[in-house]
């Protein structure tokens, strides 16, 4: 997977080479990440906003139309960029890149966003700053490629530097070989795949020694016993959902195959009684 990044702190994502390659420093350069970029799974590269600035300043924000506070980025200078982005394209003639624009306005980025990433050939991510890009950018670049405006969640970023991190590492551990085990994809809270644990956040985990700090490991996981070792990391994903996403435990109830007998025995055991009440429609 080819990734470009456009940004006017290229030096976030890491020392870049000449060509934009980001080496081994930075958060694209270390743990899962840095290895698939090193064995080319996934080719990063970084680009400087300003180096199509036209001026002797390279200006790339104007005061807003319409008044207001802040800044706006131009569109001229993005477009330059983007028109220079598209054109090293890593196939000619293979399916045109996704733009990608994180802003708090964006729709939510969610695992499943990440999952249809993950399956495309070349992503292309703006990163805005100030009072963001100048909308004209993305309604021209709708007119020769996809385009996703995104936002990582409900708080607010001084630019969109931070959630391309987000972003990229979410879709990069997807990327085929680049977990190692890919049974540790289906567990995942929110994993999609169907998993034990779907749709329920993960629980508690536990390594050795079995006693620390006068705190014990749960007999259970040490019984050897699998059917039960399930049935208990079912309930505190559970009990744990019910307290931190109640709005989980509620969208489950409304599927069909989603909660369980024992699941709803659980809930109600621990005070988040599930009945028609309280189920999403
Ligand atoms: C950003 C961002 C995501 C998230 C992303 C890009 C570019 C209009 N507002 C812009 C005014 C206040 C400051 C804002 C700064 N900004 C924020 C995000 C994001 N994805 N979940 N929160 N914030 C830009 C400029």
């Amino acid at each position: 997977m080819r990734i470009d990044i456009v940004t006017i702190f290229p030096g976030y994502f890491g020392v870049a080479d000449a060509g934009g390659r980001v080496a081994e420093s930075g958060p694209l350069g270390v743990s899962l990440i840095g290895k698939a970029a090193g064995r080319g799974d996934v080719d990063f590269r970084v680009h400087d906003l300003r180096s199509w600035a036209s001026d002797v300043h390279h200006t790339v924000d104007d005061t807003p139309f319409g008044g207001g506070p802040g800044m706006v980025m131009k569109a001229d200078v993005w477009g330059k960029a983007l028109d220079h982005v598209l054109a090293a394209a890593p196939v000619p003639g293979a399916a045109p890149a996704r733009l990608v624009v994180p802003t708090p306005s964006g729709r939510p980025f969610t695992q499943e966003t990440a999952a249809s990433y993950a399956g495309e050939g070349h992503l292309v991510f703006a990163c805005g700053r100030y009072e963001g890009i100048d909308s004209r950018l993305v309604a021209d670049a709708r007119t020769r490629m996809p385009v996703d405006e995104v936002s990582i969640g409900d708080y607010v970023l001084a630019g969109g530097e931070a959630a391309v991190v987000v972003i990229v590492e979410a879709v990069c551990r997807l990327l085929p070989g680049v977990l190692g085990n890919e049974q540790s994809h289906s567990d995942d809270s929110f994993g999609g795949t169907g998993g034990a644990m779907s749709g329920l956040l993960e629980g508690p985990v536990y390594t050795r020694p079995r006693t620390w700090r006068e705190h014990e490991v749960p007999d259970v996981l040490l019984s050897g016993n699998h059917r039960a070792i399930a049935r208990w990391q079912r309930d505190e994903a559970l009990r744990r959902t019910a307290v931190n996403r109640p709005d989980l435990i509620r969208r489950l109830a409304a599927t069909p195959e989603g909660l369980g007998k024992r699941d709803r025995q659980v809930l109600a055991d621990a005070g988040f009684p599930v009945d028609a009440e309280n189920v999403a429609h």
